[in-house]
């Protein structure tokens, strides 16, 4: 089997560190050999033990007083470090195919470090190489509100999928802290309730209405996932997501 590397992004605090655990967790105990790959150079503990971690050669703080700046030019400034290891990620890299069937790519805390800097783009290219890849996008139910917040969200995943080349897919995380997320994800365009849910008038509700029309057109049609870190609901839903990713039939409905 080729490697599957899984790049775990989504917006600050959605849980992309904790999921990179607890899916590592639930794909070992599926017997799969997991890797895990830490880029955030900002973060203090993790909850596993990195097999590649950038903190290795640099962290903020290190850039914070070499650099003699503060903490947000030294997180821009960590991810543009990214490049002057390339070699390291790359040597690291060759011997991934033949150890593991996972690689879970947790990525800077920060989302806009990932999407607007080319040299993270640069970077995760490399492990593109190695094999097949895809990314999970993270919904955080604790921030889905309304379907403004929901539209939100998935249009920040649809501009991740713009800015990377690869397959994107999309969970709700942190699903067991808001149970009312399903009444809002379920709620669609063309139901007679839709408008009355996003609670706003006039111009507003125009855009919030056109905005989900782009939504439906572009983004790939998948069914809804919840996963929970905390209590390990939908972890096999979301193996499953991205093993149907990569099947022929392409459909993840
Ligand atoms: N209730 C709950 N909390 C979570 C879950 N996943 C992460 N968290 C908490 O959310 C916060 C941010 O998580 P973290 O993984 O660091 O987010 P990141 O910034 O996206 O890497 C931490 O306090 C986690 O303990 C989850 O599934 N359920
Ligand atoms: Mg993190």
């Amino acid at each position: 089997m080729n490697v599957t590397t899984v790049f775990i992004l989504g917006p600050a605090g959605s849980g992309k560190t904790t999921l990179v655990a607890s899916f590592g967790k639930y794909l070992e105990d599926q017997g799969l050999r997991v890797c895990y790959v830490n880029l955030d150079a900002a973060v203090e503990d993790l909850p596993y033990t990195p097999d590649f971690d950038i903190r290795t050669y640099y962290t903020v703080d290190d850039i914070m007083k070499k650099e003699r700046v503060g903490p947000n030019m030294a997180l821009i400034k960590s991810v543009e470090y990214l490049l002057n290891y390339r070699d390291n990620i790359t040597s690291f890299l060759k011997n991934v195919p033949e150890l593991y069937d996972y690689v879970l790519v947790d990525t800077p805390g920060q989302l806009e470090l990932t999407i607007f800097h080319d040299s993270s783009i640069q970077i995760m290219k490399l492990f593109t190489e190695i094999g097949r890849a895809c990314g999970v996008f993270l919904l955080p139910s604790d921030i889905i509100r309304n379907v403004r917040d929901l539209a939100f969200l998935k249009l920040m995943a649809l501009a991740v999928r713009y800015r990377l080349d690869v397959p994107i897919v999309t969970a709700i995380s942190k699903a067991d802290i808001n149970p009312n997320v399903d009444k809002i994800i379920e709620l669609d365009i063309e139901s007679p309730e839709f408008l009355d849910k996003v609670e706003i008038e006039g111009v507003q509700q125009d855009l919030v209405r056109e905005m989900w029309r782009i939504i439906k057109k572009l983004e790939k049609r998948q069914r809804i996932i919840k996963v929970s870190s905390l209590t390990g609901q939908g972890l096999e839903d979301l193996h499953s997501l991205i093993y149907e990713v990569f099947c022929t039939c392409g459909d993840l409905t």
